[in-house]
């Protein structure tokens, strides 16, 4: 949430002096949600553990530009898939800008352009396509909407979760509503690479690409699965996460 003060030409009484004194306080909320732990404040797993996947993107993690967290994922998670691979003076790094000319998907960057993101769904595509122009024949795309939160449900999510800490050559990347995770008042619906998952706490770290307002942080794997059972304006279906993962042969 955006708050901007207003100049105003107001005669300041004593009593408009405390009344604007008290305004910050009476209008302004946490940055972050209740249970919300910036990993500045809580780094103990990524020193103590493997972590493959903070590791590997957190080099390539770059802010998102105007409406682009998807394109803003997709490059950290690339970057990433390419650091095991020779590397001479003509190769660079992925960027945002790259990966749009590449797919060139027409509705797409106008959706972009027009401040509204491609559904779950959609993006699976443009993420597919994007990754076989990059790394073709090597990975694949799982979609997975979390549409329940029974305990059968979770354990299913979190085998996910559990297998993705192993390696970095799969990835995940969650569509939420920020606004469970954070202090925007109002639903938001985002994307950004998860970077790890602390099995024992029951955490997973998200690699908030929303860098003008965000550093990374961990939500309880409760909470992260309920800002994943949200609905877009008009889609059908609840949000969730792609997992990219390498072609099994
Ligand atoms: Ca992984």
């Amino acid at each position: 949430m955006k708050y901007v003060s207003k100049q105003t030409s107001v005669f300041f009484s004593p009593l408009l002096i405390i009344a604007f004194t008290l305004a910050p306080q009476a209008f302004s909320k946490s940055k972050y949600a209740p249970e919300t732990l910036r990993a500045i404040d809580d780094h103990k797993y990524l020193q103590k553990n493997h972590a493959p996947d903070f590791w590997a993107m957190i080099f390539h993690y770059v802010p998102q530009g105007e409406n682009m967290c998807q394109t803003a994922s997709m490059a950290a998670i690339f970057n990433a898939l390419k650091n095991k691979q020779d590397l001479d003076s003509e190769t660079k790094n992925i960027t945002q800008a790259d990966i749009v000319a590449k797919v060139n998907d027409p509705e797409w960057i106008q959706a972009m352009k027009d401040h509204k993101c491609f559904s779950m769904d959609r993006f699976s595509e443009v993420l597919k396509k994007a990754l076989n122009i990059y790394f073709p024949d090597q990975y694949q795309v799982k979609v997975i909407h979390v549409d329940s939160l029974e305990k059968g449900a979770i354990n299913g999510y979190l085998s996910d979760f559990t297998e993705n800490e192993k390696t970095d050559q799969d990835f995940i990347i969650a569509n939420f509503d920020q606004a469970v995770f954070t202090g925007e008042s109002e639903p938001a619906g985002h994307i950004s690479p998860i970077a790890a998952y602390d099995k024992t706490s029951q955490k997973v770290l998200v690699l908030d690409v929303d860098r003008e307002w965000y550093t990374p942080y961990w939500v309880s794997t409760e909470t992260f699965f309920k800002g994943m059972n949200t609905q877009d304006k008009g889609v059908s279906k609840a949000r969730g996460y792609i997992v990219v993962s390498q072609i099994k042969r």
